[in-house]
């Protein structure tokens, strides 16, 4: 049984009350021994009005919700101690708590639990993560959908699918005398694979989408000097940030701003003019600008609309072509050209509309995105990406003619990295899908 853990749930603030976690085997054990009533006995839900005790002593008046395991969120007999909101009084309890046999819990520790007693996987785990720090409403609510478990069926119909050809398999390779079962062949595998690929391109590409609404993109600001980078900082951001001059090389170092466009938060970056220079300050903020390009996931490049593009601009357009990007004419009102194919702004009269819809149709997000449950983290991206190339791999060894059973080595390896998505890897053995499926030595 593991250790009864004990913390404060709520932040270590003075405020109007303070909840204080139990959870373990002995947590209601532990409990009664600093409670004026028994609490041992309680075998449901309840909420019970009491008095914290030291020996004699009163500590603090309470509530305790208290969960029996396994309906509780740990899936372990929990209570929750919500007492008044002194940080004095919840250290008093949880010392007295820890007197008594409890240990502090560690970082994430309740939903380790929750996860290791099956209440949740690892994506609704990561989601209780991301539902705390969701800087945007519709960041908490793509992450609740992961919570509540709708991120998980995704991956269900890729389990079951790549578990039934690779039992099949098995059952071949492990059972040969019975002879009432499929003989599995390489065209399995093939109908497998160009099912799936499809399938999982669709997750990743709303996954990365979902990425984008939960942690926002870093937008470089771009352009040869005096095009008027620092003025469109400080127009989208609504505020005087970045200093702005008519003198040809005024920004130096990186000026940062976040903005909120459509609930996707932008991390803009207003560079320094990139161009030839002697100036060793300068020649280090345009090496800086260069950098950030690379980092970014957007470069906006800023022309001047009222003159010629010159030998500065194309060279910066040149740096950025690999780069997802998006060219701009800024001070069109002072000039009378139209521009096809580019965007036409003047962030000195605050006319930057166009560049904000552009760069929302470029995330080529829908209403639909923010409503769609996905796989939208590094690690769950990067286990579907691995998914697929096993799968591929298989494809591809099949086609060649290798042994089925040569070829279920890389199945496998799709299996166990669609198992790792929800952390079941090394919970679920392809075995025990072999019996399910096909009632072999019942
Ligand atoms: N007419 C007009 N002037 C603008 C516009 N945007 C910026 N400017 C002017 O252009 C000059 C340069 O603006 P900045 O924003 O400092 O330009 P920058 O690209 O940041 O320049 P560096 O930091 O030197 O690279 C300033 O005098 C601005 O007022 C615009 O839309 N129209
Ligand atoms: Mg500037």
């Amino acid at each position: 049984m593991l250790e009864t853990i004990v913390a404060l749930a709520t932040a270590p603030l003075k405020s109007a009350l303070h909840i204080i976690r139990v959870s373990g085997g002995d947590a209601f054990d532990i409990v009664s021994k600093c409670f004026n009533k028994d609490i041992r006995n309680i075998d449901k839900r309840t909420l019970l009005v009491g008095k914290i005790v030291d020996n004699d002593n009163v500590v603090d008046e309470v509530v305790l919700a208290i969960y029996k395991g396994p309906k509780s969120f740990t899936g372990e007999d929990l209570v929750e101690i919500i007492c008044h909101g002194s940080t004095l009084i919840a250290n008093e309890i949880i010392q007295l708590l820890l007197s008594k046999g409890a240990r502090l819990a560690t970082n994430g520790e309740y939903s380790s639990r929750a996860f290791l007693n099956n209440r949740i996987d690892l994506i609704q785990a990561e989601a209780i993560n991301d539902v705390i720090n969701a800087t945007t409403k519709e960041a908490k609510e793509l992450s609740l959908l992961s919570l509540k478990g709708d991120t998980s069926k995704l991956i269900v119909p890729l389990r079951e699918r790549i578990a039934d050809v690779l039992s099949l398999i098995e059952v071949n390779i492990d059972y040969p005398e019975y002879e009432d079962i499929e003989v599995a062949n390489k065209e399995h595998v093939i109908t497998l694979v160009d099912e799936l690929t499809p399938i999982i391109d669709k997750l990743v590409n709303e996954g990365e989408k979902g990425l984008i609404i939960k942690e926002g993109i870093k937008v470089a600001l771009v352009g040869k000097p005096n095009v008027g980078k620092s003025s469109l900082l400080n127009a989208l951001l609504g505020e005087n940030k970045a200093i702005v001059t008519d003198i040809a090389g005024t920004t130096r170092d990186i000026v940062e701003g976040e903005i909120n466009l459509n609930g996707v938060v932008l991390h803009l970056l207003d560079t320094a003019g990139i161009r030839e220079s002697t100036d060793k300050v300068e020649i280090i903020g345009v090496n800086k600008s260069k950098d950030t390009i690379k980092e970014a996931d957007l470069v906006i490049v800023l022309l001047d609309a009222s003159t010629e593009l010159d030998e500065d601009d194309k060279n910066i357009l040149e740096y950025v072509k690999e780069t997802p990007h998006i060219i701009v004419y800024n001070k069109i009102d002072k000039s009378d050209k139209k521009f096809d194919n580019a965007i036409s702004i003047s962030a000195l009269n605050n006319n930057i509309k166009p560049l904000k819809d552009a760069i929302y149709a470029k995330l080529g997000l829908s209403e639909q995105t923010y409503k769609t449950p996905s796989l939208n983290n590094v690690r769950q991206l990067g286990l579907l990406k691995n998914t697929k190339e096993s799968l591929l791999k298989a494809k591809e060894d099949a086609l060649n003619n290798l042994p089925i059973d040569l070829v279920s080595v890389s199945l496998h390896d799709a299996y166990n990295s669609v198992l790792e998505i929800l952390g079941e890897y090394n919970q679920r053995d392809i075995s025990k899908e072999i019996f399910s499926r096909f009632c072999v030595g019942k």
